[in-house]
């Protein structure tokens, strides 16, 4: 502890770390025992009713968690239709992101579409054209299965330096959650794919269409056409009633509100010579389907929007991996910028393209950190530095910036993105 902490440590922050640290118990436990009127009073909330049953037909957050809420940068956008928002990943704990608070990217708005207006359509090189109404795809065999959705575009602002102050910001263009659907290998074998048949293009029933062309061998690996999300309906902003789930791939491929998969032989893409979604590299040459997401981690608490407010003592410090390429093996995390590192806690075993949960129980001493975190995949890849990443890919970059985070956590507690060299 330094002198300068001392200073401006408050009594009872003193108190509560001082009994955390001596007796290992939890921060504040001896320092709010004595007149806490909490304990000794009886609160307005245990003297009257509360509230009814048919009060929330559908439950929304309680009001003291209106702030964990998708936000946008206003300048980052032309306007808020083409536009993208981010999750409030800072506030969030475990893996499952809540539809209402999973970032949205749509490149002409959000259409209100019912499933009786659905159709989708599967035709090209196949056996028999189909289409299929959102009754019929209810009626094939489900699965179901939890993946998270990335755009590629994450961390996209974070190339040329430490920009945007706040992991909402830096890496909230993510999502992770069970998804129930058909798989789309069953679609495609009920039409029939015929042999000249390499790839599929997808598109949506938005104006901007956002058709992609996925290779055949994914489209019948591991892709879904989804039509529920943590249980419930998907919410209009992620496709309701039907999206394609591409695991792993960048969020671009998982086209929502899915009207119509056609089975090429060479992707559409290459026949009209466009080129969407490229990594322009040093030399100027962009690299072009770069579709698999790489590991990644990040330390979502502490960070700039989750500052510590308890004075030194036990500190949870807490993040999210993740790869596009298998199952997140492990996460180390480090205090002092990769000098040193500890291995973190998994709180489960990584899933396949899934959001990990890892924790790192510590004790903080009050000084100031350089955190970071580094991710290992069930490939053997390891998150590379920020400086590793630019070596191979320069500076021209915007999308799959994969590299490892740096957040300084100051001796009050507060914490700014930064960046080391
Ligand atoms: N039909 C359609 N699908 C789309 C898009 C779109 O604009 N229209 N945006 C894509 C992009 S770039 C991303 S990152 C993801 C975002 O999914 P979300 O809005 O559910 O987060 O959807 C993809 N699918
Ligand atoms: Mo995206």
């Amino acid at each position: 502890m330094s002198d300068k902490h001392l200073k401006n440590v408050s009594r009872r922050d003193f108190l509560s770390s001082a009994a955390a640290v001596g007796a290992g118990t939890l921060a504040g436990g001896a320092a709010h025992a004595a007149g806490d009127p909490l304990i000794l009073e009886k609160q307005e909330f245990a003297q009257g009713l509360g509230v009814g049953v048919d009060e929330t037909p559908y439950g929304l957050p309680i009001s003291y968690e209106k702030d964990v809420v998708r936000r946008n940068v206003e300048w980052l956008t032309a306007d808020t239709i083409s536009s993208i928002n981010f999750t409030p990943i800072h506030a969030l704990d475990g893996t499952i992101t809540p539809q209402g608070c999973a970032f949205e990217r749509h490149h002409s708005g959000a259409i209100e579409m019912s499933k009786d207006e659905y159709r989708l359509m599967i035709h090209g090189l196949v056996d028999e054209p189909l289409i299929f109404t959102y009754a019929d795809l209810e009626r094939f065999p489900r699965v179901q299965k939890t993946f998270f959705l990335e755009c590629a575009a994450n961390t996209g602002m974070e190339w040329a330096g430490a920009q945007l102050n706040g992991v909402q910001f830096t890496h909230g263009m993510i999502h992770n959650m069970e998804y129930t659907g058909v798989t789309l290998r069953t679609l495609l074998e009920e039409a029939g794919i015929k042999p000249e048949g390499k790839w599929v293009y997808v598109e949506g029933h938005d104006a901007s269409s956002n058709g992609r062309s996925i290779p055949l061998e994914k489209a019948l690996d591991d892709c879904m056409i989804a039509f529920k999300a943590n249980g419930e309906a998907l919410r209009m902003e992620h496709g309701y009633p039907v999206r394609l789930v591409v695991p792993g791939w960048e969020g671009n491929m998982w086209v929502k509100w899915l009207r119509r998969i056609e089975v090429t032989e060479i992707a559409v893409e290459s026949r009209e010579e466009t080129s969407k979604y490229t990594d322009v590299l040093e030399n100027g040459i962009a690299r072009k389907w770069t579709w698999e997401m790489d590991a990644k981690s990040v330390v979502t608490s502490p960070s700039p929007q989750s500052p510590i407010t308890h004075g030194k003592g036990p500190l949870v410090i807490t993040g999210l991996a993740w790869s596009g390429r298998g199952a997140i093996e492990r996460v180390d995390v480090s205090k002092d910028g990769g000098m040193t590192w500890e291995t973190a806690r998994l709180a489960a075993p990584g899933q396949d393209k899934a959001l990990t949960r890892f924790y790192l129980d510590t004790d903080w001493d009050g000084s100031e950190m350089l955190l970071q975190s580094r991710a290992m995949d069930s490939e053997g890849y390891v998150q590379p530095t920020k400086n590793e990443l630019r070596e191979v890919r320069g500076l021209n970059s915007i999308y799959h910036n994969n590299c490892i985070q740096t957040w300084h956590v100051k001796e009050n507690g507060e914490a700014e993105n930064v960046e080391i060299s």
